[in-house]
């Protein structure tokens, strides 16, 4: 969903209240300045998804209110002053205390993976589990807090614009083995190949290892149904020939009792017809 011309501090997805939930989607927000591309407030649920805004101080997700859950997200900004992750106690309203938590999540800005922004009144805090920013990391301003295990190394992505995963990524079977995982990632591919699973949108398959090349002039070995086929053949064959064989004895048994009763002529003195003298 390509969504331009977002206005400032305007999301092109906001999930507010703790029964939305939002899975697979990939959401890109351009503007001149402060397009969000994503929200997340009330509780809300956003998982298994690629966030990208660009535009001078772009947000990829940002909380509001009492905040909510990220799970396997991919959250990229660009732009001057953009950021991944952005969690600000201006959006809080009423909620005492607005928490995100991040779970084997992906963050970027140009300015900050994740920014976190409290004040004298509200308390912001991000809890992070197996979730990454890097090259830039986070700012914590005062009430602001980023617990967990945030972590820097850099994933391996196909392109700029294209978060698949590339192998040897760091991500790949290092996110958090935490409940609610989805059956399915962004691509609608099983979410868990290899243990655990990835961290962001996309999980990594690797590719089918190759056909090994067959030697030139190898012969084809003989799969053991053909073998079996043929020696059920010999084996028939060399019943019946004995089968014959015997029923030829049988015969010439016979043959011979009628000839010593009388039915049957007697051989003795049969001799060849002589052949005419040359
Ligand atoms: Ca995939």
């Amino acid at each position: 969903m390509d969504i331009p011309g977002v206005q400032p501090a305007s999301c092109a997805l906001n999930l507010f209240s703790p029964t939305s939930k939002a899975e697979r989607v990939e959401v890109f927000a351009a503007g001149a300045s402060g397009p969000f591309a994503a929200r997340v407030t009330g509780g809300a649920i956003l998982s298994d998804s690629v966030l990208r805004a660009s535009g001078d101080f772009a947000v990829a997700v940002a909380s509001a209110g009492s905040g909510g859950t990220l799970r396997n997200v991919t959250a990229i900004a660009s732009g001057s002053d953009s950021t991944g992750l952005f969690t600000n106690a201006v959006y809080q309203g009423a909620a005492p205390v607005q928490t995100i938590t991040a779970q084997s999540s992906i963050f970027r800005g140009d300015n900050y993976g994740i920014d976190v922004q409290g004040d004298g009144s509200h308390t912001v805090s991000v809890e992070t589990d197996h979730s990454i920013t890097w090259d830039l990391n986070w700012a914590i301003l005062p009430d602001a807090t980023i617990s967990g295990d945030p972590q820097t190394p850099t994933p391996l992505f196909v392109s700029g614009t294209d978060f698949h995963q590339l192998a040897g990524s760091p991500t790949v079977n290092a996110g958090a083995a935490v409940a609610g995982l989805s059956a399915t990632d962004l691509d609608g591919q099983a979410r868990t190949v290899g243990s655990p699973s990835d961290i962001g949108a996309d999980e990594y398959v690797p590719p089918d290892p190759p056909a090994a090349p067959q030697q030139p002039g190898a012969k084809k070995k003989k799969g053991k149904k053909g073998k079996k086929r043929k020696g059920k053949a010999s084996a028939k064959k060399k019943c019946k020939k004995r089968k014959g064989k015997k029923r030829q004895q049988r015969r010439k048994g016979k043959k011979r009792q009628q000839r010593r009763s009388g039915l049957l002529p007697s051989l003795r003195g049969c001799s060849r017809p002589s052949s005419p003298a040359r």
